[in-house]
């Protein structure tokens, strides 16, 4: 039964790496988090420490401090834990400006994650030059 369990899994499995595959090619699945970029958390600073990335992105942060303990501690109240090694990753599911600081060193060490809002993807529409705006959906 086991291996019953498993074939099935592959076949999901397999079926999720060609919707993956057919949507690659121009925007990213919402419901797919992607690995995105990393910084450094090194020489009491965030390395670097402005970023900007798509939604739905994991940013990781890795420890290089030489075992000095820091925190990445953001103002909604996501947290690491207090490390001196090792890294965390937070995913960022809907666009924003994500300050972040470290809990100990909060006047050195300061960064922000930006995730651009909406209308990244999809068509456009202000090329074909009748003046009007479809959707009107424009973000803050
Ligand atoms: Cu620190």
């Amino acid at each position: 039964m086991q291996r019953d369990t498993a074939q099935r899994g592959m076949a999901a499995a397999a079926a999720l790496g060609l919707l993956a595959g057919a949507c690659s090619g121009n925007s990213s699945d919402p419901n797919q988090p992607s690995a995105g970029p990393s910084v450094e958390v090194k020489n009491f600073a965030f390395d670097p420490d402005s970023l900007q990335t798509p939604v739905n992105t994991t940013v990781t942060w890795t420890w290089n401090s030489g075992g000095t303990r820091h925190t990445v501690t953001f103002g909604d109240g996501e947290r690491s834990d207090t490390m001196g090694s090792g890294s965390y990753t937070r995913t960022f599911t809907a666009p924003g400006s994500y300050r972040y600081h470290c809990a100990i060193h909060p006047v050195q060490m300061q960064g922000v994650i930006t995730i651009p809002g909406a209308a990244t993807s999809g068509p456009t529409g202000d090329t074909a030059g009748t003046g009007q705006t479809p959707g009107g959906g424009y973000g803050p």
